[in-house]
């Protein structure tokens, strides 16, 4: 394990981007800190990261930003417990299944949190941070921030049994692909499957997907296998996308 410093992720808690580097961290067992942000916290995070996204990671006096970045980077600096597959056609299909969870997954979350039943649970979550007059002026607005996100990228222009059906059959392909051994790719754990359970987790707050899973045992079994490598002992299920 490396003499330098402890790595700092600066996350918005409740982003599963954040998850799935904390999970990421966990597995390999590396001690981090973190600074949390709230929505009002945008102008301090463009200051450190000019992308102005979160996370990002501090470490050896370097900024990485994007989750995927960042893994990559813990990969190369603490590559004692593996998360990305030796093999380039295995590595090749976790990097392809992470980026479907990045890319794709999140937009679900987005669409279907934002649905008016499930919205409240969003902002509460999304607010997390936030005090005082910064969260009475954000409270109003989160759903249809997030609402307007997902409707640039698409998802959220379908109706909702288009969104529900397309969910189910994603949830479906992960139970096809964790079938034979357990895992998303080959046999082990990977960062495949961190990012995707990150997804689920923050999906689960949506009723709609949170019914659709519970309808999917081995995607439910996939899903204890990951936490159990990669939360701490004993999280309890409604701290699963926090901790
Ligand atoms: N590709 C990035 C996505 C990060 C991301 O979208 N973060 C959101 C929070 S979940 C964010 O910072 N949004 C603020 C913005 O878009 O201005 C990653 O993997 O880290």
């Amino acid at each position: 394990m490396t003499s330098m410093q402890r790595p700092v992720l600066h996350q918005y808690q409740v982003s599963p981007f954040a998850a799935k580097v904390r999970r990421c961290l966990y597995f390999k067992g590396v001690a981090f800190d973190t600074v949390n942000y709230g929505l009002s916290g945008v102008r301090k995070i463009k200051k450190l990261n000019p992308r102005a996204k979160a996370p990002f990671m501090v470490h050896g006096g370097r900024m990485i930003a994007d989750s995927t970045d960042i893994i990559r980077y813990l990969e190369k600096t603490y590559p004692e417990k593996r998360l990305i597959p030796v093999d380039a056609r295995l590595s090749a299909q976790a990097s392809l299944v992470e980026d479907w969870a990045d890319e794709s997954l999140y937009f679900f979350d987005l669409t279907m949190r934002s649905w008016p039943n499930n919205s409240a649970l969003l902002t509460e979550d999304l607010l997390l941070e936030d005090k005082g007059i910064m969260r009475r002026l954000f409270q109003p607005l989160i759903p249809r921030i997030i609402a307007r996100q997902a409707y640039g990228q698409g998802t959220g222009r379908k109706d909702r049994e288009s969104v529900c059906r397309e969910i189910e059959e994603h949830f479906r392909s992960i139970e096809i692909l964790v079938k034979d051994t357990g895992w998303l790719v080959g046999d082990h754990l990977s960062v495949a499957d961190i990012a995707v359970a990150s997804m689920c987790t923050v999906l689960d707050r949506a009723e709609e997907a949170g019914a659709l899973m519970g309808r999917a045992p081995a995607l439910l079994d996939w899903r204890e296998r990951v936490d159990d490598l990669t939360l701490p002992q004993g999280t309890p299920a409604d701290q699963r996308a926090l901790v």
